[in-house]
């Protein structure tokens, strides 16, 4: 297994101001890349080059069998182009010579600057800059091509920007932004309907073609702004960043009066078809773009509409540490169901600064993740059972992601253990000579033979930068929903955010020197925290209990002092304490 030249760089110019605000924001993202929270320094070395191994293991396979097509079949080492399948693509209408549009390596781009390997991301670049074209008669998924292919294009161009003088001969050009734009200029004429909301599914070279479906998702129409704003903000064509804002705005004034949205709709009436919507598939990144492109971009109307949004959501679809989901017009329950995409939410938690919650809910994905040694795609909270055909686990990255956001929100030492548990999983279950494979059923952990892109640029860089966070030392960034870092910049920002995260570690007494734990390490608000390296419990200075021990409430004062950051806890609408947005 090669391993990548690390690399320094001088520390670039920041925006001061913006990266303090937006570190609190995101819970300290700029915090030391090795804090001293007791999880040892070898050990997280350790952990550190495992992922490195994983990812190589991934990327090379890659690059072996499948490049340049789109992904790769680890199980018969071998190729698919599944961009275009995601569109159901009839591949014989391709061109004999198509190749594909090197999917996964647009997709490791940002990963292979994260682990600091700069000689690869190069190569990757000047490749990509000579041989992807998108003028190809293919019809592929407007969604998954902005998030995978312009969201991988665009990233990468701001990285190669600020890495300029350290690529060899600080030759960059801007290859990979004129190709972002260039794809970007072939999405346009999906916006092209009655009520701006674009079309599901385009084709590369036609646009949209007869008869085609006028069915799309909320996710699908809904996250696309943070792709589309970075493409205008760098071309200075604001027709992206336009049709992107005019999509988002008409889906959310189709909201109901719970402030409730569905999950699929007509882009030609601008009427629902699908009332049941919930926090996952579907509809899952519409909420991560609203608070995401508030950050990035600094306009209150994304915070306004995110702040509606999520309130409905906690009060509508949250059940304790669940979440089911609830038909828009009535708020009424409609399927009692955990699937694998909910696993972000506690990361958005996160980056929104409602810890308490967001470690609530990520306590319950693992339970079912060690119960099954994976997470499935479905799971029925109210049969106790995995769904009868969604039992697949396709490596995603969500529960890691969150993993990542809580660590570094809290330093608790605690999820870099569960960071070795889904290492651990990956490795035993899913890693085959050719690859990382799917897995087709988690209650036989049988193999499918599919190694998605997403694995390289999400799940292997979030478990990296749980262990190694010093990408973010000199820089604040957003990741979009395919964990492609942004840049956040002043230049970017109307206004700029203000904070929502107090401090969350505790300090606590009875020691001469004050260990840093987070009380987050065992139960919501708990009196004490008991690890078993310390040996015995530490009791949280500030801590006031709730009144009732589930933690549900009927006025604010039945709530007390949360340990973990000190602050007052109120009274949820659904009738829990926590650190409710309401409080600020
Ligand atoms: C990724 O492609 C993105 O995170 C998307 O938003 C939904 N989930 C997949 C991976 O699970």
């Amino acid at each position: 297994m090669r391993s990548p030249p690390r690399w320094h760089r001088p520390a670039p110019a920041r925006l001061v101001a913006v990266a303090l605000l937006v570190a609190a924001l995101a819970g300290g993202f700029a915090a030391a890349a090795v804090p001293g929270d007791g999880y040892g320094h070898a050990r997280r070395l350790y952990m550190r080059n495992k992922v490195l191994e994983m990812f190589y293991h991934a990327y090379e396979n890659y690059m072996t069998y499948a490049f340049p097509h789109d992904e790769l079949k680890p199980l018969t080492k071998s190729f698919t182009d599944s961009l275009s399948e995601l569109g159901n693509l009839n591949l014989e209408r391709l061109p004999q010579d198509y190749n594909g549009s090197a999917l996964t390596l647009v997709e490791s781009l940002s990963s292979l600057v994260v682990l600091g390997n700069l000689t690869e991301f190069e190569r990757g670049v000047l490749w990509l800059s000579e041989n992807l074209t998108f003028d190809v008669d293919a019809r592929i998924n407007l969604f998954e091509c902005n998030i995978r292919l312009l969201g991988g294009l665009i990233s990468g161009h701001l990285l190669a920007k600020d890495y300029n003088s350290d690529l060899k001969d600080g030759q960059y050009k801007d290859q990979l932004l004129h190709l972002a734009e260039n794809l970007g200029r072939r999405f346009l004429p999906a916006f092209e309907t009655p009520t701006g909301l674009p079309y599901a599914w385009i084709n590369l070279k036609y646009g949209v073609m007869e008869n085609e479906t006028t069915e799309t998702s909320t996710s699908g129409c809904g996250s696309l702004i943070l792709e589309m704003g970075a493409l205008s903000r760098l071309t200075g064509d604001s027709r992206y960043e336009a049709a992107a804002l005019r999509a988002l705005r008409k889906l959310w004034s189709m909201r109901s009066s719970l402030n409730l949205v569905g999950t699929t709709l007509d882009v030609l009436t601008g009427k629902w078809i699908e009332y049941s919507s919930g926090i996952g598939a579907g509809v899952d990144s519409f909420y991560e773009y609203l608070i995401k492109a508030y950050v990035l971009f600094g306009s209150e109307e994304y915070w306004d509409m995110f702040h509606s949004a999520y309130l409905a959501v906690q009060k509508y679809f949250r059940h304790g540490p669940w979440y089911h989901e609830a038909d828009m017009r009535t708020g009424e329950a409609t399927h009692w169901q955990l699937t694998s995409l909910q696993a972000f939410w506690p990361g958005l938690q996160t980056l929104l600064g409602d810890v308490a919650a967001a470690n609530l809910s990520h306590r319950e994905f693992y339970n079912v993740w060690q119960r099954f040694g994976v997470l499935p795609e479905r799971y029925l909270l109210d049969f106790g059972m995995l769904h009868p055909t969604e039992k697949y686990y396709p490596l995603r990255p969500e529960f890691a992601e969150s993993t990542f956001y809580l660590y570094q929100a809290t330093k608790d030492p605690w999820y870099l253990e569960v960071g070795e548990a889904i290492i651990g999983s990956l490795n035993y279950y899913t890693k085959v000579d050719g690859g990382f494979a799917s897995v087709k059923d988690v209650s036989t952990m049988k193999l499918e033979d599919h190694q998605h892109s997403f694995f390289l640029s999400e799940t292997c860089k979030y478990l990296f930068l749980l262990y190694d966070d010093s990408f973010l030392r000199n820089q604040n960034y957003i990741f979009t929903t395919e964990g492609h870092p942004l840049p956040i910049r002043s230049a970017w920002h109307e206004k700029i955010p203000a904070t929502h995260v107090p401090s969350n570690l505790t300090f606590v007494k009875d020691d001469s020197q004050p260990i840093r734990v987070s009380a987050l390490t065992s139960q919501v608000c708990p009196e004490t925290v008991s690890r078993q390296s310390v040996g015995s419990p530490w009791e949280s200075a500030c801590h006031i209990p709730d009144v009732f021990p589930t933690h549900r409430c009927r006025t604010d004062d039945d709530c007390g002092v949360e340990s973990a950051s000190c602050k007052r806890r109120t009274c949820s609408t659904a009738g829990y304490c926590g650190l409710w947005l309401a409080a600020y």
